[in-house]
Formats: C-alpha cells, sequence, structure tokens
C-alpha cells in the first residue's frame, strides 16, 4: 500500500487538504477518500488525461444531496421529526443505485461515504449502475410496525419525486430490509400510480429476486473463497469469526457453514457470543428469527444455550481464528484489533459491512500481508443481484433461485479477477488498489467521453 513516493505522497497530502476543506468534519468521508486516493494517485499521475481533467476532484464531489425533513406522528400521538437525505454521487454509467439506512448515527458524512464506496462497488459489478446512497437518522429500535409504517410513509411522500426505475434505485442497508421495503414501495405505487422497479430487495410477490435476501453474505463468502483458491487453499474447515447479526451477517454464516467452515461468533451492538464447537444451521435460524422477526438482543443466546457466551460490550475480534468477516458497521475493526488478528494469524479477512476497517487496521492488514478484501469488492453482491433484479422487472419475468445465484457466483470471481489485474504487485495481492482502480477505470473513462460535465 505505501508507495513511499514523496512525489506521489505530497500530491495525496494536496488533494486531502482541498477535500478536507470543502468538506469540514465529515469524517468518514474523508476516510473513504482517502483511501481510495491513495491508491490511485500514482495510476493518475501516470495518466495525463485523467488528471488533466481533474477526474480525482470531479469524482468526490456528488452530483446532488438531497435532504428533507420527515414528520410523523407516533403511537402516543406525539409528532416526531426526523432528518433524511439522498445522496445521489455519480450516475455516468447508469442510473444511481444504493441502499437506504435508517440508524441513529446517520448523517451526511457516513451517507457521502458510502455513496462514494457504492460509485466504485457498482463499476467492480460490470452492471450499469451508478452510485448513491440515502437514509435517516430515524432509529427503528424499539418503535412498533405501525410507526415504522408511518414514518416510511411519510419518507417515500417527499424521496418519490427524486427515484424512478432509470433515475435512482434505493433498497436497503442497516435498519432496512424487507419489511421496511414493502412498505416504502406499497406508498409509491400510491403516490405515483405506476409499477415501476423502483426499489430493489422487494417481497418476491411483488417484483423481488430470489437471492436478494442472501446475496451480500454469500458474494461475500464467495469472493472470501476466490481469495483463499488464489492462495492454494479453501474454507472448508477454517474457523470463523463473524460482527453483526443481521441480514448480511447471517447469510454470511449460512453460506459459511454449507461450505464446511466452523463460525464461532456473531455479534450486535451490545456484544458478541461465542460458540466454540461452531454454528449449526437450526442454531443460525433461531439467531435470524430472534434478530429479524423477534427483534431481540443476542445476549439471548446465552441464556438459552449452555455451549453459547455472551461478552458483552466486546467485539469478537480476540478469539482466535483464521477467517474474519466483519459484517456490522463502518470502523469497527480498529488498529489495535487489526494486530490482534494478525498475531493470532488471521489468513483472510473479507468485508461484509461498509468500511468496517478502520485507517490503522487497514495497513496492518496490508503490512502483515494477509489476504485483505475490502468492502467494495467483498460485499459487491448485494447491489449486484440489486442489478439482477432490475433486469428481471425490465423484463417482466423471474429467474430462478440457481440462475440467480450462479450469476452472483460469476460476478463475484469477475470482480476478483479484476483484482488481480489491478492489484497484484511484490508476489501478492493487493485487493485494495485491484478494487480501487478497477471500480475507477470504467467511471474515469466515461466521464473523459463526455466532456467538462
Ligand atoms: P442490519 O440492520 O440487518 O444489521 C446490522 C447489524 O450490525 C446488527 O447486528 C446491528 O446490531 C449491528 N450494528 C449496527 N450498527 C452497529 C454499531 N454502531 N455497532 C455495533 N454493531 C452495529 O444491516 P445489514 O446487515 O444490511 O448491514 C450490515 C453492514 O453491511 C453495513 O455496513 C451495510 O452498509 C453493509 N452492507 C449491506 C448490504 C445489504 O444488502 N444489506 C450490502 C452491502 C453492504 P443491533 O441489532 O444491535 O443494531
Ligand atoms: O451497501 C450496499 O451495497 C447496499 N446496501 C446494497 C445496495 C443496493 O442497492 O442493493
Amino acid at each position: 500500500m505505501a508507495h513511499r513516493n514523496p512525489a506521489v505522497e505530497d500530491e495525496v497530502a494536496r488533494f486531502m487538504r482541498g477535500l478536507i476543506r470543502r468538506n469540514e468534519g465529515e469524517t468518514q468521508f474523508h476516510q473513504a477518500v482517502h483511501e481510495v486516493v491513495e491508491s490511485l494517485m500514482p495510476f493518475v499521475l501516470e495518466h495525463r488525461p485523467y488528471r488533466e481533467a481533474r477526474i480525482l476532484e470531479r469524482l468526490t464531489e456528488p452530483d446532488r444531496v438531497l435532504i428533507f425533513r420527515v414528520c410523523w406522528e407516533d403511537d402516543a400521538h406525539n409528532v416526531r421529526i426526523n432528518r433524511a437525505w439522498r445522496v445521489q454521487f455519480n450516475n455516468c454509467i447508469g442510473p444511481y443505485k444504493g441502499g437506504l439506512r435508517f440508524h441513529p448515527s446517520v448523517n451526511l458524512s457516513i451517507l457521502k461515504f458510502l455513496g462514494f464506496e457504492q460509485v466504485f462497488k457498482n463499476s467492480l459489478t460490470g452492471l450499469p449502475m451508478g452510485g448513491g446512497k440515502g437514509g435517516s437518522n430515524f432509529n427503528p429500535k424499539g418503535k412498533s410496525d405501525r410507526e415504522v409504517e408511518r414514518f416510511c410513509q411519510s419518507l417515500m411522500i417527499e424521496l418519490h419525486r427524486h427515484i424512478g426505475e432509470d433515475t435512482d434505485v434505493p433498497a436497503g442497508d442497516i435498519g432496512v430490509g424487507a419489511r421496511e421495503i414493502s412498505v416504502l414501495f406499497g406508498q409509491y405505487l400510491r403516490l405515483a400510480n405506476r409499477y415501476a422497479g423502483i426499489l430493489t430487495g422487494k417481497g418476491l410477490n411483488f417484483g423481488g429476486s430470489l437471492v436478494r435476501t442472501e446475496a451480500t453474505g454469500y458474494g461475500c463468502v464467495y469472493f472470501c473463497e476466490n481469495m483463499l483458491n488464489h492462495a492454494g487453499d479453501g474454507i472448508e474447515g477454517k474457523s470463523v469469526a463473524i460482527s453483526g447479526s443481521g441480514n448480511v451477517a447471517i447469510y454470511a454464516a449460512q453460506k459459511s457453514i454449507t461450505l464446511g467452515a466452523r463460525v464461532v461468533t456473531l455479534s450486535d451492538s451490545s456484544g458478541f457470543i461465542h460458540i466454540p464447537g461452531g454454528l449449526d444451521h437450526d442454531l443460525l435460524e433461531f439467531i435470524r428469527e430472534l434478530k429479524e422477526e423477534r427483534r431481540g438482543r443476542i445476549a439471548e443466546m446465552a441464556d438459552r444455550f449452555d455451549h453459547v457466551s455472551f461478552h458483552k460490550g466486546q467485539r469478537p475480534w480476540g478469539v482466535p481464528v483464521d477467517v474474519a468477516l466483519p459484517c456490522a458497521t463502518e470502523n469497527e475493526i480498529s488498529g489495535e484489533d487489526a494486530q490482534t488478528l494478525v498475531n493470532n494469524s488471521v489468513r483472510a479477512v473479507c468485508e461484509g459491512a461498509n468500511m468496517p476497517t478502520d485507517w490503522d487496521g487497514m495497513r496492518a492488514f496490508l503490512d502483515a500481508g494477509i489476504l485483505y478484501g475490502p468492502a467494495k469488492a467483498a460485499n459487491a453482491g448485494g447491489v449486484a443481484v440489486s442489478g439482477l433484479e432490475q433486469s428481471q422487472n425490465a423484463l417482466r419475468l423471474s429467474w430462478s433461485a440457481h440462475e440467480v445465484d450462479s450469476r452472483l457466483q460469476t460476478i463475484m470471481h469477475d470482480i476478483h479477477e479484476t483484482c488481480l489485474r489491478h492489484g497484484s504487485e511484490n508476489g501478492g495481492v493487493n485487493y485494495v488498489k485491484g478494487a480501487n482502480i478497477g471500480g475507477f477505470l470504467k467511471i474515469a473513462d466515461a466521464m473523459l467521453a463526455y466532456g467538462i460535465v
């Protein structure tokens, strides 16, 4: 990663000073851009057309940001007010595409980092999708189904003006799953009086795609298997630590178990559970039902099962494992956590969540030379199957689970190949560099072709 070329380092520092000045206080956005610019700067300096057209400067400025008020009434008839955003980051290779996140921590910086990452991720899939992201500081935890419904309906009253199957197609992310997508879609139908695939992750009987629910977790494990295979190894028999217990974590665990790995941890925002003998499919189904349907806490697992221990307020990275799959949220692996994983001889880290590894953590993984699959490559399976859902909607037909899953496997394999093509160095693979350059090229060439826009 560290190129140790003073001219390049100066350019990166100069670029970041300008970006920080223009986007004051947006620390997550700064972090996401810094990682990309570190990879791209040597390449851009060598390729004059990109430099002269100031592609990096243009790529780091969103096309537009929508900010709006969402008013709704809670069950006790209090008027509640939240803020919502849609960051339409870049549509030069396709309609804006990216999830909606509902979490109290949501702010412009987080959505700009997610939207920026999405631009590269979507390009890597090879499908015609631009990048965007949205969401709200609404906290679904502790809200009744009716309150969530009223909030979603109110949000869609404004959002429906800005989305469309050829304009911008949102989907789920943290706090936005099948329940929220269904209500948002139902409200769009009422407002627009037209059926169109304007959201993905829809229910199977109203335009959703088979395997979309599983796609991010499955895709992450497929990518991990690709990295291990390339290194002459495989996931079978490996011990795996997973963080999170939401959509991505559950299906990463399911696919890991199916491929013969031993999944020894899962977590939520209160702590992690340790299952030294490994999860089986029945226990995993119990956890899915606990988190997704009963909206409970993972701590309950230790009360109910003797072989499960709960570690309050801790993250799972101290458990010695062969493979780590962070699938909860950003910056959940610090430099210290990463060093612990490396000291415990972790073989591969593959990111199901977006930017789960902080700057020091990323450096620790790259310096140690372990197999490190960054989010924009490793978790692209979710948006890839969203893209396949859009295709099925446009064709007005549905593909079988086998058809979608095999397309997903091919896409993850192709992303891995792209990373090899652009990231091979010193006898190894720098997947961060490979993903950043591989994602960049298609967008940069489109922007060059369009002129100064
Ligand atoms: P869910 O809402 O289904 O699950 C989120 C999980 O992460 C929960 O276990 C939650 O715990 C935990 N979590 C959330 N915030 C924090 C926090 N601040 N600290 C610790 N734990 C936290 O979301 P998803 O599974 O959909 O998303 C997980 C990650 O994957 C995110 O980074 C998302 O951006 C990314 N991603 C999602 C895709 C998708 O298709 N859904 C596609 C690609 C990436 P608790 O229950 O306590 O809140
Ligand atoms: O981060 C992501 O890629 C997602 N939340 C999925 C986006 C999508 O449009 O399916």
